[in-house]
């Protein structure tokens, strides 16, 4: 059986990477997949990128990934990049969309946010047909077939549904999680490459983490929105929602 372990929305929090990469390391598994969002929000995109880029087998962009690389005049973006320097935000361009093979029988497609966009924005709550269509194709995949296991990252909530006889699951976020104030991660365990249906396992992981570290860090780096980005890794909760 192979193990993987799936992180996403990394988000420049360094102490929950660690904390996370030191848990996948203590559980044996040796391959890591990344589902996006290695930059903004946190004070530390520079040092999760190159960590990301020595520890995980394959990335794929997130919409931060997209569009923080592009020319902008806003300030709390230009600082992001000024961080980053050319050489990373050039790896954050070249990273590619999706990641998919064959599991234990199952077509497993991993992605950002959705299978057409890494901006689409799919929630545990929303409308199952909506859900539904994350097994879909499209123009952006590597093989037009339906997935049979679709995984992604994006919203910052953990979560698994089986439906229509086929498996969607959110691995959570790392460094942002939204839903609890534990770093978010997922294990895909199977047999790698197989083509006959054998057994599947999907694990969620929770990691403590020390946020006052990363409260400290991002203090001292005197990042743009310090408080919104405090309050969301202290209290779990999105910025955008009202008291
Ligand atoms: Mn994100």
């Amino acid at each position: 059986m192979s193990k993987i372990a799936i992180i996403s929305d990394i988000h420049g929090n360094l102490p929950a990477l660690e904390a996370v990469l030191e848990d996948i390391e203590s559980r044996g598994i040796a391959e890591i997949y990344c589902l996006g969002d290695l930059v903004g929000k946190g004070p530390s995109s520079d040092l999760a990128v190159d960590l990301i880029r020595r520890r995980c087998r394959q990335v794929v962009r997130g919409n931060w990934d997209e569009f923080l690389p592009q020319p902008t005049e806003f300030e709390t973006l230009v600082w992001h990049q000024n961080l980053l320097g050319e050489e990373r935000l050039e790896y954050l361009r070249s990273l590619p969309f999706s990641i998919e093979f064959m599991l234990s029988g199952r077509y497993v497609r991993l992605f950002h946010a959705s299978p057409r966009s890494a901006f689409e924005r799919v929630q545990p709550w929303d409308d199952y047909g909506r859900k539904l269509s994350l097994f879909e194709p499209s123009d952006l995949s590597a093989d037009p077939v339906k997935a049979d296991v679709a995984g992604y990252g994006d919203i910052h909530n953990a979560y698994m549904q089986h439906m229509d006889g086929r498996m969607l699951f959110n691995a959570g976020s790392v460094g942002n999680p939204l839903d609890m104030t534990q770093a978010s991660y997922a294990i895909l365990e199977g047999d790698l490459g197989e083509r006959r249906r054998t057994r599947l396992d999907l694990t969620f992981a929770r990691v403590p983490y020390d946020i006052a570290l990363a409260v400290r860090q991002a203090a001292e780096a005197e990042m743009p929105e310090l408080d919104a980005y405090v309050k969301e890794i202290r209290t779990g909760r999105y910025r955008g929602l009202k008291d």
